[in-house]
């Protein structure tokens, strides 16, 4: 693991119940350590729930509430809208939330929270599954993995929920990952200085849903990072990308990281050799992206800005909200 130069700022205590091994517990203390005392944090039922502690226990020293699996990102909605109403704007609302409750089950309140540019940064912890209930599929297990739902392995592939989000042309999504944390840090210093809606996802290689060694989290989350299984990237405003790691060179293979891993077992030569083309199809695909951003459509549009709107959208401002520079554009409420 790389070395990490910050103070730790106290705001998660001991006592957690993860596995032990888990890399899910460093991921969450470097993120509350970036986001700071003045939050209100929203989690949703998870390994994330039980890290943060079940109510009366807490292991984190600001608010948080617990919602329903269906729901965070509306609920750090109604957070933020009320803080806003309160004249504590400034105040960041964070989500921790699974890929259960990401990729599937709270697609819907993500997607209209990211529609209405809610500013909100919602933290996904991607586990590729089910991991608190004992490891069912997800819409985020990758093909070929073994899962308590997908014995034979899944037969599908993982949804590509960053690309659903860059759709919806928010100011800043990104990926991230336990084995670098010096970049999980600089992520979430960047999204707190951005007004809007904010998705970080991190790889949480999960030790018993994955067959993984008791030591093997962040080796195995770093293998995914080389492999270019799990890239590191950014996309601001849904078009301009930047890759922060990843495959470092043409020959780099993925059965380094498979062998870390018991889900993948199973698979034959010629499974294995399907799904590098896949890595492979992704990543240049990625690159390409990367080399030849887009322009965004409307003039001044730039990550932490979203663009002026042509007018008030009915609807989307919430009472009392009016006084909030850019939330009388329509475009998602904005602290002064
Ligand atoms: C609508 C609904 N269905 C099922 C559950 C039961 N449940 C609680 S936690 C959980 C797993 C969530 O998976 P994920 O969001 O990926 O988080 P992880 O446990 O993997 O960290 C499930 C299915 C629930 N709480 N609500
Ligand atoms: S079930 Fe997996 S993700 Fe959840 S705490 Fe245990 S190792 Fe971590
Ligand atoms: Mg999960």
């Amino acid at each position: 693991m790389e070395n990490i130069d910050y103070e730790d700022n106290g705001f998660f205590h001991s006592g957690h119940v993860a596995c032990a091994g888990c890399s899910e517990p460093v991921a969450v203390r470097v993120i509350l350590n970036a986001i700071g005392e003045d939050a209100i944090g929203v989690v949703s039922p998870s390994c994330s729930a039980m890290i943060c502690g079940g109510f009366p226990m807490s292991t984190v020293k600001v608010p948080m509430f617990h919602t329903t699996l269906e729901s965070a990102a509306a609920s750090a909605s109604g957070v933020k809208r009320a803080l806003i109403a309160r004249k504590k704007p400034e105040t960041t609302v964070f989500c921790f939330v699974g890929d259960g409750g990401t990729y599937d089950i709270g697609l819907q309140a993500l997607s209209s929270a990211a529609e209405r540019n809610e500013d909100i940064l919602y933290i996904c912890f991607d586990n590729e599954g089910y991991m608190n209930t004992g490891g069912q599929k997800s819409s985020s297990t990758p093909l070929g993995a073994a899962t308590g739902s997908t014995p034979s392995g899944k037969t599908t592939r993982k949804k590509n929920v960053i690309e659903m989000l860059a759709a919806h042309r928010i100011p800043y999504v990104a990926t991230a990952s336990p084995s670098h944390l010096n970049d999980l840090r600089a992520k979430i210093d960047k999204a707190k200085r951005i007004r809007g809606t904010k998705v970080i996802i991190v790889l949480i290689p999960c030790l018993p849903g994955w067959g993984v060694a008791d030591d093997g989290a962040v080796r195995t989350a770093r293998k995914a990072v080389d492999a270019g299984v799990f890239p590191l990237f950014e996309i601001e405003d849904g078009v301009s990308y930047r890759i922060n790691a990843g495959r470092k060179d043409a020959s780099e293979r993925i059965e380094g990281y498979l062998e870390e891993q018991q889900r993948y077992r199973h698979l034959d030569a010629r499974q294995v050799a399907e799904l590098q083309a896949e890595i492979d199809f992704q990543w240049d695909r990625l690159r390409q992206r990367a080399a030849a951003p887009e322009r965004g459509g409307l003039t001044g549009a730039r990550a932490g800005e979203p663009p002026s709107c042509a007018g008030p959208s009915a609807g989307s401002v919430p009472a009392g909200a009016a006084a909030v520079p850019g939330a009388a554009r329509g475009c998602g409420p904005r602290p002064g």
